[in-house]
């Protein structure tokens, strides 16, 4: 509990046992309840996660959005935080977000990683493609903020009620921010954090995922 809130930390997990054990371990004690949503990892994820006290929530359909939408379901918190299982986003931060969207009134707040804080966190090429979705959001949605692409959410769990984000893969990332831009019932704001580089092997492929979310975005303004 934090400002009498009960707190939920969803993550979508692939093969990160390594990352995962980290970041459960620097979870702060307001966290009430973890929910890993898993695809059938081929390592130790989801023993790992049970065994470090989150609940693993299992998904057939792969990806990263449909691990979210199984994983984001399954959580009874009074605010919702997202992360990646891979120790780049401060999780010893979520009680200075949450204060954050209490105190400003919001009910979606999106953690921004820009300007980075560790330039080694995130290579050329991704930052320039981040760069790039993130003006396609503005241009294509007016959908004005600073970090697209960021993985750490912090939202009342009633937004879940508004806004149905679609995209099975990456986009979803995206799209829930763009949603709850867009939404006039939902107040959004970005905070700046930490960004660390990644424990174990990336899940991104940044050539087609980036392609993939310039599509979906294209095919989002025209629906
Ligand atoms: N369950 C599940 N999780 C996924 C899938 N793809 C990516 N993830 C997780 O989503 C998070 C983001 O992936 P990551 O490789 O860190 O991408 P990046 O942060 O954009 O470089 C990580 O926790 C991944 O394990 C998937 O298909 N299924
Ligand atoms: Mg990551």
């Amino acid at each position: 509990m934090h400002r009498e809130l009960k707190i939920s930390v969803v993550m979508p997990c692939y093969n990160e046992e390594q990352g995962l054990r980290e970041v459960i371990r620097r979870l702060p004690g307001c966290v009430d309840e973890i929910v890993v949503a898993d695809n059938d990892s081929t390592d130790r994820t989801a023993e790992v996660a049970a065994e470090l006290g989150a609940r693993v929530v299992p998904e057939k359909r792969r990806g990263y959005g449909a691990a979210y939408k199984t994983g984001l379901a399954a959580a009874t918190g009074d605010v919702i935080v997202t992360m990646d299982g891979d120790g780049t986003y401060p999780a010893e931060a979520i009680p200075e977000l949450i204060d954050a969207l209490v105190d400003r009134r919001l009910d979606f707040l999106s953690a921004a990683r820009f300007p980075l804080s560790d330039p080694r966190a995130m290579g050329a090429t991704n930052r320039t493609g981040n760069w790039l979705l993130t003006f396609a959001a503005l241009v294509l949605f007016g959908a004005k903020m600073v970090d697209s692409q960021s993985g750490m959410w912090v939202f009342r769990r009633e937004v879940l009620g508004l806004i149905r984000p679609r995209s099975d893969g990456m986009p979803f990332s995206q799209e829930i921010k763009i949603e709850a831009i867009r939404h006039p019932r939902v107040r959004f704001g970005e905070q700046h954090i930490e960004y660390r580089p990644r424990i174990g092997e990336v899940k991104l492929r940044k050539w087609r995922d980036g392609w993939e979310n310039v599509l979906f975005m294209i095919r989002m303004r025209c629906r």
